[in-house]
């Protein structure tokens, strides 16, 4: 009923239908990628090795066969000692004369990871202490004529970070950081937080030139940058704003123009500009606007902007930027219960359904365009238009932002501070607002930027899990330093550079900077997990927009099999002890997330012996647990109207809260949370003999049809079937059934043999469907399911018919290498309905060999 999206071969036609923006080609600059090759070193051996720029050291001594991959078994540990020493990369490059000779030549360093003192010709150009902003020199003067030389020396981070440690008589709390308590230095170095180590992700401390090196060399002028916001929006126009920023080395009268897709003139001025940084006003509308909407609203709509500088005809500065026109903002208005928090695109208050993401890899450098192709494909996929661009990590990629952009996925871009506290001094706060500017204006004009929010959860650890840690001197000196980061420094760079974004200081929060509360603002409702609450707690005191939820799961069999080998395969073994990093030692001592799985699989699974039904079970655990946290969420639209669960990714393959893993499979929560995203869901609540149906719509407008109920049991005896007509509201949630079962349930009756078909049909379509079971999995009496199949070859696989004449509870399809996309997985099949599923496959599958059916039933 649902049509397939998902195919494995879809990503790489996207992929080819998605023009890379990448770098500016300007006419008139000269942009010259510094590629190599480059070679690195440990500092003080001499022993140089091939390295690949943009990269990391980790990667290149994996390359070269010194370092074990840590991605395999405990072999993370064995590599720690690359964080304890200083590594040095360089290479040479030709300079020629028509370069030398430009008014401006500039060395740009995008990414340097991250203590780096950087020489050209053996002269020191530079020391770098942030790998989150880019470094532009110029390098006129150092320049030679032929062949010139790089040297880049990387300080170990850690070092570097206790010097800084050892300088305070106190502890800066960091608290996801893999270290002993009194060694965590994450917090002093503005390096990616979860490179030290997180609650899912190992830790990998690394150093390398992670971004490239541009040689960029101008004549007369330069566009530097551009700013373009949409201000306003009628039905015939949108009005235009911003500026161009530009780099004048030679006074004059220059002309600039911008022209939209192609050959519509936007935008003309002629303006005298003397030397220096000169930003020109530009203000222009666009009639007949086409629309950028967010995924499930209507097209992204990119206008391709070229702008131009010209001096006496002839063409100085280029610069070419794809835009959305769309207005945006985030809406606090008070109510009832406090104040809303939901956003609004081009006037339209919209639900956001989404996710959490992570970098790919830790090693960021080596997640290539297809990784992101996939990440952002898989929130398509699932009907996201929102993902929270988390704060232990790295502000993304352009390419993450560009596909955002295509796809109509709004993005919460958290600045990068995580669970932890910063220091205070004038430096490191000097430091903090460069790569504040330095993001916002680079990340500005995507159309998918939706909000900057200052940081993830230090405003609660302060509250919450710092307040007895200090002399009060110190925990003065802390809230003086939080205040003046996430309160001043940081909306002070947005407010400067990206006028009219609206800025949230901390995730979770409540309105005007207080405490999460669920009464205004986010909420991280960790009450079911860490709180170990039952799920049905995701349905109470719902919170205005959820940023984060989520329960963990072990990642598919064919992913373990890839890191470990079978004497591991245990849920407590010690190698999955080692990849579990959620430690919860204030349950019980020595408790972990495989633990806290376990607990909660009791409470509603029966706990398999074997570990590869140990490792489905978990699977339907997660995928239960996002079914229902989102269904309760979007139940309670308007109240609640964000649901971003806690992750989308993997950095490493691992035991997470994931739904997609390292390698990109989906876990049985990716299509949970596909089918609970979808556009129109009925989701039911039954309290005894009673059952509440409600519609939740996206659509904006209402539409009238008819739900269908038909009362059966497992065994697929049908006891009632009937259609009533319902009204479905636009773009909320409306009760549109409640009922008894009345006679149908006896009190002699077991009713957890019964199961209820809920069908949402419209003109003689079924748009939607739920299943409402009266028990919880572990106490349905499921009978032995003998599900029969037939396959036919398709042109993008098997078309896979499913059929069983009792209820096949999750079934899970699955093939010999795990290299096959089953397009709908973990469902369960209704006693004598057959079901066709697709397997896209490029290679042949044989039936009977190749198709393995596991079901819940199996397990009982
Ligand atoms: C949230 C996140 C992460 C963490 C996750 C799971 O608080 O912000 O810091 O990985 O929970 O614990």
């Amino acid at each position: 009923m649902i049509p397939m999206k998902t195919l494995w071969f879809l990503y790489l036609i996207m992929m080819a239908m998605v023009t890379s923006c990448g770098m500016t080609k300007d006419k008139a600059e000269q942009a010259i990628e510094i590629n190599g090759p480059w070679e690195f070193s440990e500092a003080g051996t001499n022993e140089w090795l091939s390295a690949k720029v943009p990269g990391t050291v980790h990667a290149d001594l994996l390359a070269n066969g010194k370092m074990a991959d840590p991605h395999f078994r405990k072999n993370e540990n064995s590599v720690q000692w690359v964080e304890d020493k200083d590594w040095v990369y360089r290479t040479t490059f030709q300079v020629d004369a028509d370069i030398l000779n430009k008014d401006l030549v500039e060395l740009d360093f995008q990414g340097l990871d991250t203590y780096a003192d950087v020489y050209l010709n053996d002269s020191l150009l530079l020391s770098a202490d942030n790998m989150f902003v880019g470094y532009v020199v110029d390098v006129k003067a150092a320049l030679v004529e032929g062949k010139n030389s790089l040297r880049v020396y990387f300080h170990s981070p850690v070092e570097k970070g206790m010097e800084k440690l050892r300088q305070l008589d106190y502890l800066i709390p960091a608290v996801n950081e893999q270290a002993p308590e009194a060694e965590r230095t994450n917090v002093f170095t503005r390096k990616a937080p979860f490179h030290y180590g997180w609650d899912w992700g190992p830790r990998l401390v690394t150093s390398g030139i992670w971004r490239p090196v541009v040689l960029r060399a101008a004549d007369k002028a330069r566009i530097e940058d551009v700013f373009v916001e949409t201000v306003a929006i009628s039905e015939d126009k949108a009005e235009l704003r911003g500026f161009v920023e530009v780099i004048v080395l030679e006074e004059g009268i220059y002309e600039l123009t911008l022209m939209a897709d192609g050959d519509l003139e936007a935008f003309r001025t002629k303006v005298n500009l003397a030397p220096g940084l000169q930003l020109v006003p530009v203000s222009f509308d666009i009639h007949q606007p086409k629309l950028w909407w967010s995924n499930g609203l209507g097209d992204p709509y990119l206008y391709h902007f070229q702008f131009e500088l010209q001096k006496e005809g002839e063409v100085v500065g280029e610069h070419a930027l794809n835009f959305g026109v769309r207005t945006l903002r985030l809406v606090q208005t008070p109510d009832e219960e406090g104040r809303s928090f939901y956003f609004e695109v081009n006037g339209v208050p919209v639900f956001m359904k989404g996710a959490n993401v992570i970098p790919s890899n830790t090693l960021t450098p080596s997640v290539d365009k297809v990784t992101y192709e996939r990440l952002i494909g898989n929130a398509v996929d699932a009907h996201m238009n929102m993902l929270r661009v988390w704060g232990g990590a790295i502000y993304e990629e352009d390419y993450f932002y560009e596909l955002c952009d295509r796809n109509g996925i709004l993005v919460w871009q958290d600045f990068m501070f995580a669970c932890a506290l910063q220091p205070g001094d004038k430096a490191h706060l000097e430091n903090i607002r460069q790569e504040a500017e330095y993001n916002v204006k680079r990340l500005r004009n995507y159309a998918c930027m939706a909000l900057w929010c200052g940081n993830n959860e230090n405003l609660h650890g302060l509250h919450h899990w710092w307040n007895d840690m200090f002399e009060p001197e110190v925990e003065a000196y802390m809230w003086e330093t939080y205040n003046r980061i996430f309160l001043d420094i940081l909306p002070a760079a947005v407010e400067k550079h990206h006028p009219g974004m609206d800025y949230w200081s901390t995730s979770p929060s409540a309105y005007g900077d207080q405490l999460a509360d669920r009464l205004s603002g986010d909420e991280h409702d960790w009450t079911i997990w860490f709180g170990q609450k039952p799920f049905s707690a995701y349905g109470e005191d719902v919170p205005r927009f959820v940023s984060e939820y989520g329960l963990q799961a072990f990642p598919g069999m064919h992913t373990i099999k890839d890191f470990s080998t079978e004497e591991d395969w245990a849920w407590d073994s010690e190698v999955m002890r080692h990849r579990q990093r959620g430690q919860m030692g204030y349950v019980e001592p020595d408790f972990d997330g495989n633990d806290m799985i376990r607990r909660y699989m009791a409470r509603y699974y029966q706990v398999p012996e074997k570990f590869e039904d140990f490792v489905y079970v978990s699977q339907l655990l997660q995928a239960k647990a996002y079914k229902t946290a989102l269904e309760s969420h979007r139940r309670n639209m308007p109240h609640c109207m964000g649901s971003l669960y806690w992750q989308l990714n993997d950095s490493w393959p691992t035991i997470s809260w994931a739904t997609v893993d390292f390698y990109g499979r989906w876990k049985a929560a990716h299509y949970a949370v596909r089918k609970a995203n979808e556009e129109v869901i009925i989701s039911s609540v039954v309290t005894g003999n009673r059952i509440k149906v409600f519609a939740v719509s996206d659509r904006l407008e209402p539409f009238e049809g008819e739900l269908k109920g038909t009362l059966m049991g497992l065994n697929g005896t049908v006891l009632l079937s009937e259609k009533v007509p319902v009204s479905v509201a636009a773009n909320t949630s409306t009760e549109i059934f409640e009922d008894t079962f009345g006679a149908f349930i006896t009190p002699e009756m077991d009713i957890s043999s019964l199961m209820v078909v809920l069908e949402l049909i419209e003109k003689d379509s079924v748009i939607a469907d739920n299943i409402a079971y009266m028990a919880e999995p572990k106490d349905l009496p499921l009978a032995r399911a003998e599900v029969k199949t037939t396959m036919e070859a398709t042109d993008k696989g098997y078309a896979l018919t499913l059929t069983c004449p009792v209820l096949a509870k999750d079934v899970f399809v699955d093939t010999p290498h795990g290299d096959v996309f089953v397009s709908e997985n973990y469902f369960d099949l209704i006693p004598g309905r057959p079901k066709t599923i697709q397997l896209i496959s490029s290679h042949s599958l044989d039936r009977d060999k190749d198709i393995v059916i596991k079901t819940l039933n199996d397990l009982k």
